[in-house]
């Protein structure tokens, strides 16, 4: 008998990181062809940008958005707004995979009747990460964030409701998906930088939607 004790495949599928917050390992699986597919329509309408933070970083990660709001970032702060600035164009639609998968995630996890209206779609190439931060430019923090992680594998860095408190490293693979909210909805947050890597389906990348309800 072997006893691979880091195989994910004998990990427990639905693990609980948190108070309100639930990794459903795998949970995106059965919908990665049409997630895939609406992630391409997204990207050929608004196409990926690294957006630059309020103190003129530009962000390794890059960034598009569909659904009736999107998340920006430039020299004048963070906001959520209805067009895409780069065209001045309502952003895509939010296709019905992606609203399904966030539907039946969050109920899974104890937040029915979520209806998001926002979908960040973020884009790592090896050496892209996202620094610690906190969710907070969505209007009512009671609703939760769902997080779908696509292609190469990326350790997430889950900490507390302080910048400065310890932080767990949760490592997510293709398919995982996180629902946080309620007590953990305001936790600080980020990925550390990503691995080289191919993925079968999407080569030397992560894709990470996050679905919020924003307005
Ligand atoms: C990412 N995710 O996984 C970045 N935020 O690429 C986030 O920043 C995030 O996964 C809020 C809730 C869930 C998340
Ligand atoms: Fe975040």
């Amino acid at each position: 008998m072997t006893l691979d004790l880091f195989d994910p495949a004998e990990l427990p599928e639905r693990q609980a990181l948190a108070p309100g917050a639930v990794l459903l390992r795998r949970w995106a699986l059965p919908s990665e062809a049409a997630l895939l597919e609406g992630i391409e329509a997204v990207v050929a309408a608004a196409p990926w940008r690294h957006l630059v933070t309020p103190g003129g970083l530009r962000m390794s990660v890059a960034m598009t958005n569909c659904g009736p709001l999107g998340w920006v970032s430039d020299r004048s702060g963070y906001r959520y707004q209805a067009t895409d600035p780069e065209s001045g164009r309502p952003w895509p639609a939010m296709p019905a995979a992606f609203l399904a998968l966030a539907r039946g995630a969050a109920a899974q996890a104890g937040f029915p009747g979520f209806e998001p209206d926002a979908c960040l779609v973020n884009r790592y190439v090896p050496g892209a990460r996202l620094s610690l931060h906190q969710d907070r430019d969505e209007r009512d923090h009671r609703h939760p964030i769902v997080s779908v992680s696509l292609g190469l594998p990326a350790v997430f860095l889950f900490g507390g409701q302080a910048r400065g408190e310890p932080t767990q490293r949760v490592p997510l693979q293709h398919g995982d998906v996180v629902v946080w909210g309620g007590p953990s909805r305001l936790r600080y947050h980020g990925v550390l930088a990503l691995q080289e890597g191919r993925h079968p389906l999407l080569g030397a990348q992560r894709v990470n939607l996050t679905l919020r309800r924003a307005g």
